[in-house]
């Protein structure tokens, strides 16, 4: 087994069997007039943290290693969004809704479309997911099946909300996950800071986190 420097201990990885999941790293949560922005976030945050990201997924790939990326969207006909979601908060604009970016968090949209700078290479999995979390109502467990993938490596947004939420789902799966602290945010500091605490406390009762350094560290030392 090969190892990156983690807390809150050393994460242990097979060289073959590890993926990337880039979570949600898209316009609606990124840019002004999106659906992030909609909420009265500081979207500024998600930005700071791209080339992180983008470094994080060029170290995957040099590596011949996967990387997953997601998508939160729903399907044009709403079909696939319950009320619970939609019918939440006081948002300048709802999930649906015609916007600056096409409508908000609908499939298929510009505002849902992933960065530019992080968009998915042709053959990469992309997963569309109406939930927080990337296995409900997806392909994303049998894809990690097909792949043979054991260790998952998280980056996006933002971090207590879909990035938790899937850790959570994928070590109830039985998959090792370390979170890159530095290639995810959150629109409250204080949130991100509470998450990757809660994360790897209790002899990392969810799973271990790292800087994007020492996960590329220990990819290129594996
Ligand atoms: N609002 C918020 O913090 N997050 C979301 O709505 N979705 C994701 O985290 N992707």
């Amino acid at each position: 087994m090969a190892e990156i420097a983690a807390q809150p201990f050393p994460f242990a990885f097979k060289p073959r069997t590890m993926a990337l999941i880039v979570i949600d790293m898209q316009r609606d949560f990124a840019e002004p007039g999106g659906f992030g922005a909609s909420l009265g976030n500081d979207v500024s945050r998600v930005v700071a943290i791209v080339p992180t990201v983008k470094r994080l997924i060029e170290g995957f790939r040099a590596a011949g290693l996967p990387v997953i990326h997601t998508m939160e969207c729903h399907r044009p006909d709403l079909s696939d969004l319950p009320s619970a979601k939609r019918d939440r908060g006081n948002p300048s604009i709802r999930i649906g809704d015609a916007g600056p970016m096409g409508r908000v968090l609908i499939a298929g949209e510009p505002g849902t479309a992933i960065l530019d700078e992080l968009a998915p290479l042709p053959g990469e999995i992309v997963i569309e997911k109406p939930g927080k979390g990337a296995f409900y109502a997806t392909s994303f467990g049998e894809d990690l099946r097909k792949l043979g993938a054991e260790q998952l490596v998280f980056a996006g947004v933002t971090t207590e909300v879909c990035v938790q939420t899937t850790m959570r789902e994928a070590n109830d799966r039985g998959y090792d996950c370390l979170l890159a602290e530095d290639a995810t945010e959150s629109y409250f500091p204080e949130f991100k800071a509470a998450a990757i605490a809660m994360i790897r406390a209790q002899g990392a009762i969810v799973g271990w986190t790292a800087t994007t350094d020492q996960v590329l560290e220990g990819i290129a030392n594996a």
